[in-house]
């Protein structure tokens, strides 16, 4: 049977299971990678773990959220993270060297491997035809421990491409299209594979831009092909010999298909709070802006920048707008820097921030009090910004230099002729940020901060629950909404007593005292639950304060599986109906827990009417094992 690109790669990496729709597998992984702000905490159940080396063929520790340092607790994670690479055989990209997703694609990836990454948006790496899934950190710590990676078998959804972006349009557009078309859970469960004749004219860093924000989608991973493009891009720099052609059989067989017109596309906006509000440029009309961001693991690349600049050449920057750029990586930065892109920058008025997630995940450059921010980045959840009424609307470099140059959000096709531009020169290719690992980290000293605390492990599933209703929320809840980032919070990443403070912060700021009076309790919530982020804490911050079930009527792939991981029940209302009955304050119990979760019927009962309901949760044998054992740490222990 002909064969889909994703089925070849599932198929080369299969330990586990059979690749039947909807059943559990297990896959070897090639590489991971960590952020600091997850890595810390992946890096601590690593150690857990009790292995002496990382078990793949490569894993590697970025530091690029927290680096903007207010205090001790950022720069303790980076030298814990630094030391614990060289004692456990990572790689070590340090501050500065630039985004994990960026700096992944350009100097580590390989077509048709898996990388596991403790980040939603490692898909990024299907820019080069590998198999990237975002997850939490102890997945990732498992996984660097040798163990595979589980997941559903997804459905594997063909977006078909064709026909040439028009000028002024660029790949952020179609995965905006997209995200418009499918919303941020039409990808829920399914890989998207891109096909067609419309691939021949998008350069390398243009597919990644499709493919990191397809985290968006909610779905397990994108692809493309390994072809000419990523031929050319991986000899670019000097890596030419990872390459390998990769692609569908013909006649492959998809569950779904999508075709998307290149020709027909136009400049397109995500509008407030939610990259699936997605707009054409011209329906917005002309909406004053006061802050333009270019740049990010989505759009930080050479080409978008100089984009930027030549759009810009010669004009500055509008009087009400701050406009700054963070470069997808240090390579990026070095490459305009000698190409003389950062003077024209520069000259424009932009303020050049270092090569970091930076305002993407609030860590600076906050928009005023109900500001308009017009950003090349991939999320624009509500306060995600660092301020609570701020309106961030998300968009290619085009848009954004037309709203850095005339103050306004406007259709960039108004400011006349595209510019012609020369394929990009070659990068500046200069490892000298990554540290590899020595032959023998034993005698590596780990050095851990004040900040950084013992794991806290949870307990085994009892079997009688009584607890109450803490919150009650509404449909497609972020993660950010759980535990929100920000230059305060992502600080306390390794110290989850601190951090549990924080929970559900912006909904209801007494949600952590509550769950401290009435020793724990379970959250009611809609659709989508937990979407955006791989971030555990969202799970082990919650955890902390003894939440002991989440009830929705759907969740996001990552949260549900870090949900589990950390021994708290994901379940699924069987009637959603059943969500409406439910408030803040209800007490419910239910017993014989162990045995309800295997037959995969819960019923619970309100304690003051009696009112019954049920609920399952379809999740595995494996699964339900982590869940009575309090949790993938305890359970993975005793297979060690
Ligand atoms: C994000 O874009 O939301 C983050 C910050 O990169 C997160 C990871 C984190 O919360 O540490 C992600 O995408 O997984
Ligand atoms: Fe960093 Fe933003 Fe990319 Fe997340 S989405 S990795 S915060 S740049």
């Amino acid at each position: 049977m002909p064969d889909s690109l994703t089925y070849k790669i599932l198929k080369e990496h299969l330990v586990n299971g059979k690749l039947k729709k909807g059943s559990e597998i297990g896959l070897r992984i090639d590489q991971t990678l960590t952020q600091d702000a997850t890595g810390t905490m992946a890096y601590l159940q690593f150690e857990a773990l009790g292995v002496e080396r990382v078990q793949t063929e490569l894993s590697v520790s970025y530091v690029d959220h927290n680096t903007l340092q207010n205090g001790f607790e950022n720069a303790d994670d980076h030298r814990y993270l630094q030391t614990a690479a060289a004692r456990f055989g990572a790689w070590f990209s340090r501050p500065g060297n630039g985004i994990c997703h960026q700096v992944h694609l350009e100097r580590f990836g390989i077509p048709g491997k898996t990388l596991l990454g403790a980040d939603s948006h490692t898909p990024t790496a299907g820019g080069i035809g590998m198999l990237g899934i975002g997850s939490g950190g102890l997945d990732v710590a498992v996984a660097m421990a040798g163990g595979p990676y589980y997941l559903i078998v997804p459905e594997v959804t063909k977006v078909y491409l064709k026909g040439k972006l028009p000028p002024w349009v660029g790949a952020k557009d179609i995965i905006l299209e997209v995200l418009r078309r499918l919303s941020v859970k039409g990808g829920l469960g399914q890989i998207m594979e891109y096909a067609g004749p419309g691939l021949e004219n998008l350069s390398v860093p243009e597919r990644a831009t499709v493919t990191n924000m397809g985290a968006e989608l909610g779905a397990t991973s994108s692809v493309f092909p390994s072809d000419t493009e990523t031929k050319k891009f991986l000899a670019s720099q000097g890596r030419e010999e990872a390459w390998r052609p990769l692609t569908a059989d013909p006649g492959a067989v998809y569950d779904h298909e999508i075709t998307v017109d290149l020709d027909k596309l136009e400049p397109l906006i995500a509008a407030p709070h939610s990259p699936d509000a997605v707009r054409t440029v011209k329906e917005i009309g002309s909406l004053p802006v006061d802050q333009v961001a270019v740049g990010s693991c989505t759009n930080g690349s050479y080409s978008d920048l100089r984009l930027l600049a030549e759009i810009m050449k010669g004009k500055v920057v509008h009087p009400r707008v701050s406009l700054v750029v963070s470069p997808g990586s240090r390579q990026v930065s070095i490459t305009l820097a000698r190409e003389g892109i950062l003077e024209s920058l520069l000259a424009s008025g932009a303020r050049i921030l270092e090569s970091a997630c930076g305002p993407c995940i609030g860590m600076g450059q906050a928009p005023p009090t109900e500001g308009v921010s017009v950003r090349t980045f991939n999320r624009n959840f509500a306060g995600r910004s660092g301020t609570a009424d701020a309106r961030v609307y998300l968009s290619g470099p085009a848009v954004a230099a037309a709203a850095a140059l005339k103050g306004l959000i406007s259709d960039p096709r108004e400011m006349g002729d595209y510019p012609v531009l020369a394929d990009p020169p070659p990068p500046v290719v200069d490892d000298r940020m990554l540290i590899a690992p020595p032959a023998d980290g034993k005698k590596v000293e780990i050095i851990r901060g004040p900040n950084i605390k013992p794991l806290t492990l949870n307990r085994p599933l009892p079997q009688k629950i009584r607890v109450n209703v803490l919150i009650v929320v509404e449909d497609n809840i972020t993660t950010d909404h759980i535990i929100p980032g920000g230059s305060k919070v992502l600080p306390l990443r390794s110290n989850i007593e601190a951090l549990s403070k924080h929970v559900f912060s912006s909904l209801a700021p007494d949600f952590s005292d509550r769950a401290g009076q009435y020793e724990g309790g379970l959250i009611v919530a809609g659709e989508n639950y937990g979407q955006g982020s791989s971030r555990e804490h969202a799970a082990l911050a919650p955890m902390h304060l003894g939440i002991k079930a989440v009830l929705a009527k759907s969740f996001a792939r990552i949260h549900r599986a870090n949900l589990v991981n950390f021994g708290i029940l994901p379940l699924f209302f069987c009637d959603p109906s059943d969500y409406e009955q439910l408030s803040t304050g209800d007490e419910l119990a239910t017993d014989n827990v162990h045995e309800q979760l295997d037959k995969d019927k819960i019923y619970l009962r309100r304690i003051n009417d009696g009112f019954q309901f049920a609920a399952n949760h379809h999740l595995s044998v494996r699964q339900i094992e982590i869940l009575k054992a309090g949790g993938l740490l305890n359970y993975t222990r005793r297979s060690f």
